[in-house]
């Protein structure tokens, strides 16, 4: 496996690539042009900022999180094929550049959800927290406290600009029944998968996150059935996968040692996270050591390891400690300790192995 972590760009993130250098293992950064908006072109003279930035400290740039998909796309309005025609540019222009893995997700309207964003674990920490009682609320009201919470630095899939038109893209979602969003993915992934090959480009997308419907708009990729519909829907060697343990384990029905030993051959980036389960159905998301959550951090390692895991793979979200000013869930700190931890285990049973 080659160890990664995630960096939203200078200016836009509190850690820095002299400190990412001084984590053992990392090879490459995990990047993205954060201030493009969805459906919009990466233009090569962008992306060669990027590279200049990355250059000095001897990263590579293959994997890009996340290309975002255009929301007329996943409404499947004609408006469409000029936004699809615009991926396939960015993912030409993103080979030149040897970008190997795109990463991207096909959420409708939201991203990533949590009802708190800096949770207090009790220790002095805190860390980001899923209650279901919460998001029942008004959407209008989730959008504004995510917004709030971030501050000056943007969150991904809660750009200001598709914020403030929430009431209108809630109204276009509407006909886009769970059928018709399927069919929207398939037919994004046919149109850009012949670019993708010669581009030598694998699509890894993301899986749902929390993995359940919210606000009424439907989820897609929440478990092992659902990632079998995905991969047999459109069954060609880049149309891949990024295994994120935690967004999957947010159900605790769902066995993500077994979902990675399944489709190894089509998970081409792992997202480590480990999440603690309540009762009730709320969760929180805590260390990346084993005990601490309920996600089974290292049956997923061991996974990997046996399947001879080659691919990309990152710390997932990690919690805020040692008075860390930080994006939440992208401190330095935690996801640095959690590094160490899957490298740990991983050269353990290299070792074991070996003998
Ligand atoms: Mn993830």
């Amino acid at each position: 496996m080659q160890m990664t972590f995630r960096w939203y760009g200078e200016g836009n993130d509190s850690v820095t690539l002299e400190q990412i250098k001084q984590i053992p293992g990392v090879k490459g950064i995990v990047w993205a042009l954060h201030d493009k908006q969805p459906g919009e072109v990466w233009e090569a003279t962008e992306i060669t900022k990027v590279q200049k930035q990355l250059e000095p400290y001897g990263f590579n740039m293959e994997v890009v999180e996340s290309v975002n998909v255009h929301d007329d796309i996943k409404i499947g309005l004609p408006s469409r094929d000029q936004y699809i025609e615009n991926y396939k540019q960015t993912l030409r222009n993103l080979s030149q550049f040897g970008v190997k893995v795109v990463c991207y997700n096909f959420m409708p309207v939201f991203d990533w959800t949590r009802t708190d964003l800096f949770h207090p674990v009790g220790d002095g920490s805190t860390t980001m927290y899923y209650e279901k009682d919460k998001i029942f609320e008004d959407p209008e009201k989730m959008a504004s406290y995510i917004l709030e919470e971030s501050g000056d630095l943007t969150m991904p899939g809660w750009e200001p600009e598709r914020m403030a038109k929430l009431t209108e893209l809630f109204e276009a979602y509407k006909p886009v029944t769970r059928e018709k969003l399927w069919d929207n993915l398939k037919y994004f992934l046919e149109a850009i998968i012949s670019t993708c090959r010669e581009c030598g480009i694998k699509m890894a997308i993301h899986p749902d996150d929390p993995p359940w419907d919210i606000f009424g708009l439907p989820r897609l990729l929440v478990d092992d059935k659902s990632i079998g519909r995905f991969l047999a829907m459109v069954d060609d060697p880049y149309n891949c996968l990024t295994l994120c343990s935690g967004s999957l384990s947010s159900n605790p029905t769902n066995h993500i040692a077994d979902i990675v030993r399944k489709y190894c051959n089509r998970i081409v980036f792992a997202h480590i996270r480990n999440v603690k389960h309540f009762p009730n159905g709320d969760f929180m998301e805590v260390s990346h050591r084993d005990c601490e959550g309920n996600t089974g951090v290292l049956d997923i390692i061991k996974a990997y390891h046996d399947c001879g895991y080659e691919g990309y793979i990152r710390p997932d979200h990690g919690r805020h400690i040692w008075n860390e000013k930080c994006r939440p869930g992208y401190g330095l700190y935690d996801r640095a300790l959690g590094i160490m931890y899957i490298l740990g285990a991983w050269e353990m049973l290299n070792k074991e192995k070996e003998h």
